[in-house]
């Protein structure tokens, strides 16, 4: 009975459902006789978009016309999940639509079940970076995001028999509502051919393979603001000239459309496995593919914004465009750009230098020596011959440079320099290019930070000290809050008497005067354990284990890695096991029953992290089914772990394990996730852990396990043998080697902990070191958990304390001490 009409802005549920209802009847997607949840999803989705479409070109008037100086973010990887909570939740318009879609016979609900998550990234790194956009627009800063459109993002895990397996993950299976394809943006990037020197002397890149790079644009809408940003992601396109007719006419299929297949790798996967020479050769590709797109872009709208104006100069672009690096894997941007300025704008050496320099920053997410990019001189040569001139060339620069200013760093030069030209592997060492030609390089929380100065790059800060700086990572409180838990927000927003604490975190700290308070507790509680509901329900759905709310809901979720050390947590439920085996029953009732939940990714090729999903399988398989320690202890791997999965498990978390081997977590997000929402941390004095407990107070913080400065001469230790075991955590290894968890050889894993495997010596992560440290950890968690009103006042402090870990205050000290940005807001 509703009619179908076009009210792109409509504001009551009527109409808005008339709006709906126009989309599932004129979409050439679907029949228009068919109206189940799918088709009530892409069609809500469409018309939340019109207004999405009206925001944001506005905003791109706006700012066109103001000129302010604006920021793009250059980065590998989004993970943006679901947008349509968040797209009506940001607009302020949930409830209109949740009444709308009632009316069409629908529960809003039901329909954003439908939406598949855009996992355009691997994890953190991504994630943050996708918290970064919500939190530029809610800001309303002039920012976009730069990123590559994966056909296949990261991979859909199963959990079978063998461990772990897995499949592409199509999230554009139907296709996406929230982007819009923009055919009148299309830039030619350029792959192989060589460098040819002009009469004039200048040298230019021709020849090779050129491919074209499509503009897809997805709209970010800021909080409750009408400033819309973009995300902008790269398709690599052919075009039909370079489709050989004549060589298909001839039955050579292949060969006709070469170059539209060539074109079409690019995009095809995020992380395509680099252990073969094609393999990095199509990674460095894309880096490139990335870089060079939006680079042209970001000088097309300089000059279309100069456009009219009655001069305009080279010297100006720093003043009108940041460009930040979201890790090293954006780094061509530097030879990029130089490029660009020199070769194709005319520009010389040193204003080409002086512009990128002031340009370029570079943000530093790892220490860990494997995750610091170095790119194989020959496959460089190859790919980017007229690049691998200029970062030559940057580096005799930079040489010269200390050889002239700095000669007490000659003998450091060598790990310095940008080329690392050992015979065996010449190599160029991307994070190095990065120090140097950035003006800025900053580390994600202080811990991390200040093991960048001290250790890592501690020979530039002696040359540029104030290059360097801290930003401590955050997280949207829209998405991890305010959306995923709309129970304990109503709460927050009643006891704070204003939904303020939304856009303000601090304003959570006000929560503190009511930690005692009886009536919040009870309010508290109800919340909670209206999530723990939720969240047992999705347990039972997708691993048929039947968990029990009134456990202690106990959650390790992140990309599976040694350093992570989640065989740190199951060795310990294998221990709990244990001990609750060997109990008699009375004893057994006086335990806090504990409900263990592990889910992350293994990297496919990561053979020790597919053996840790495999171990955490096998342990729940036994101990979930065994009648005697049931009801106190059960251990459930959650498959295939994203951002929406990570939404029904953070609100519905009581504890969670941030247990890294200090001084290699650069940050850690979840932990802010998980406090924010209430969650106790059992965890190290590693990455953003620091700052969460230094905030939430050391007694709303189970600590455990050795220091950053103390990890050296630990390792130490353990290579001259002085290193003397747990016997707890012998126990535990042995009851595995007993095969209480079936028949699957765990020998090599173990042997990590033990013998001169992993990284070379034994137990390089330290777990055997923590482990008892760990477990007193745990029994001190048991202990707060029987007390409810304790607990409940800790669960209250952690939220109270979460204020500084919102990704608005993150952005906020980008804009201001590296970009040198401002609020640019649509009126
Ligand atoms: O900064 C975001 C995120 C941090 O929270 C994690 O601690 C850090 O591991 C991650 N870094 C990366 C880069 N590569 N590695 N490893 O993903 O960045």
């Amino acid at each position: 009975k509703i009619p179908a009409a076009a009210h792109p802005l409509a504001k009551e549920p009527m109409e808005i459902a008339s709006n709906i209802n126009y989309h599932a009847r004129y979409s050439p997607h679907f029949s228009p006789f068919k109206f189940e949840a799918e088709q009530a999803y892409y069609a809500t989705a469409e018309s939340v978009r019109d207004r999405l479409i009206q925001q944001w070109n506005e905003t791109y008037l706006h700012y066109h016309k103001v000129d302010p100086k604006q920021t793009y973010y250059l980065s590998m990887e989004y993970l943006q999940g679901r947008a349509l909570t968040n797209a009506i939740g940001n607009l302020d318009i949930h409830d209109t639509y949740a009444n709308a879609l009632k009316k069409l016979g629908h529960e809003l609900e039901e329909i954003v079940e439908q939406e598949k998550d855009a996992a355009l990234g691997n994890g953190g790194l991504g994630r943050l970076a996708s918290c970064f956009l919500d939190s530029m627009a809610t800001l309303n800063l002039p920012a976009w995001g730069y990123g590559l459109r994966y056909r296949y993002g990261l991979f859909k895990q199963r959990i079978t028999k063998e461990g772990q397996e897995e499949f592409a993950e199509d999230w554009l299976e139907k296709f996406s509502p929230w982007e819009i394809v923009r055919h009148d943006v299309v830039f030619p990037v350029r792959f192989f051919g060589q460098v040819e020197v002009k009469p004039d002397g200048s040298r230019i890149w021709v020849g090779g393979e050129v491919v074209q790079a499509l503009a897809y644009d997805v709209p970010i809408p800021g909080y409750k603001t009408k400033n819309t940003n973009s995300l902008r992601l790269w398709e690599a396109k052919a075009g039909a000239e370079d489709f050989n007719l004549f060589q298909f006419n001839d039955g050579q299929y292949e060969s006709a459309a070469q170059l539209h297949s060539k074109a079409q790798q690019i995009c095809a996967v995020l992380y395509p496995g680099d252990a073969t020479e094609s393999g990095k050769l199509l990674r460095l590709k894309q880096q490139f593919f990335l870089c060079s797109a939006s680079l042209q872009d970001i000088i097309f709208r300089f000059k279309e914004r100069k456009d009219g104006k009655d001069s305009w100069q080279w010297s100006e672009f720093p003043s009108k465009v940041a460009v930040q690096m979201n890790d090293t894997h954006p780094t061509l941007a530097i030879p990029e750009l130089m490029r660009l300025l020199m070769d194709e704008e005319g520009l010389g050496w040193d204003e080409a230098w002086d512009v990128t320099t002031r340009t370029i920053a570079y943000t530093n997410h790892t220490v860990l020596p494997e995750a610091l990019e170095k790119w194989s001189q020959a496959v460089m040569w190859k790919l980017l011959p007229r690049h691998m001139e200029i970062v030559e060339e940057i580096d005799k620069r930079f040489i010269t440079m200390i050889r002239s200013t700095r000669i007490d760093l000659e003998s450091k030069l060598s790990t310095m320099c940008i080329l690392d030209n050992n015979p065996q592997k010449p190599v160029v060492r991307m994070a190095n290019l990065c120090v140097v030609s950035s003006h800025t390089v900053n580390g994600v929380a202080q811990l991390h930070s200040d093991i960048l100065k001290a250790e890592l790059f501690a020979d530039y800060v002696s040359i540029w000290p104030s290059k360097f700086q801290n930003k401590t990572n955050g997280i949207t409180p829209r998405r991890w809050l305010r959306f995923c838990s709309p129970e304990l927000s109503n709460i927050i927003t009643k006891w704070l008497k204003t939904d303020k604490w939304v856009n303000n975190l601090d304003l959570l700290t006000e929560l503190r005067k009511f930690a005692d308070n009886a009536d919040l507790h009870a309010e508290w509680a109800s919340a909670k354990m209206a999530n723990k509901q939720r969240l047992a329900q999705y347990i039972l759905q997708v691993t048929g284990v039947t968990i029990d709310p009134n456990s202690l809901f106990d959650i390790q979720v992140k990309r599976i890695h040694e350093y992570k050390r989640q065989l740190l947590n199951i060795l310990g439920a294998i221990y709990r096991y244990k001990k609750l085996k060997e109990m008699s029953p009375e004893e057994r009732k006086k335990t806090t029953p504990r409900t263990i939940m592990i889910g992350g990714k293994a990297f496919a090729t990561y053979t020790n992290a597919k053996r840790i999903v495999k171990l955490v399988n096998d342990v729940g398989a036994v101990v979930n089914t065994d009648p005697e320690v049931n009801d106190y202890l059960k251990v459930v791997f959650v498959p295939n772990y994203n951002v929406s999965v990570a939404e029904i498990l953070i609100p519905g978390s009581e504890l969670s394990q941030h247990i890294s081997t200090a001084g290699m977590e650069a940050s850690g997000t979840s932990n802010m996730k998980f406090a924010l929402n209430g969650c106790l941390i059992i965890g190290t004095l590693d990455g953003a852990n620091v700052e969460i407990r230094e905030e939430i107070g050391e007694e709303n913080f189970f600590l455990f396990g050795a220091t950053a400065d103390e990890v050296p001469k630990l390792r130490k230790e353990r290579e001259d043998g002085l290193f003397k075991p747990d016997p707890r955590f012998e126990e535990a290894k042995k009851f595995i080697r007993s095969g209480a968890f079936g028949s699957y050889d765990y020998n090599p894993l173990l042997d990590s902990l033990e013998g001169n495997t992993g990284y070379g010596r034994g137990d390089y992560f330290l777990v055997g070191y923590d482990f008892p440290s760990y477990m007193d950890a745990q029994e001190r968690v048991d202990e707060a958990y029987k007390d409810r009103k304790r607990w409940l006042k800790m669960s209250i402090l952690s939220t109270a304390g979460s204020g500084k870990f919102s990704s608005d205050r993150t952005i906020a000290q980008y804009a201001k001490e590296i970009w040198n940005i401002e609020e640019c807001r649509v009126p």
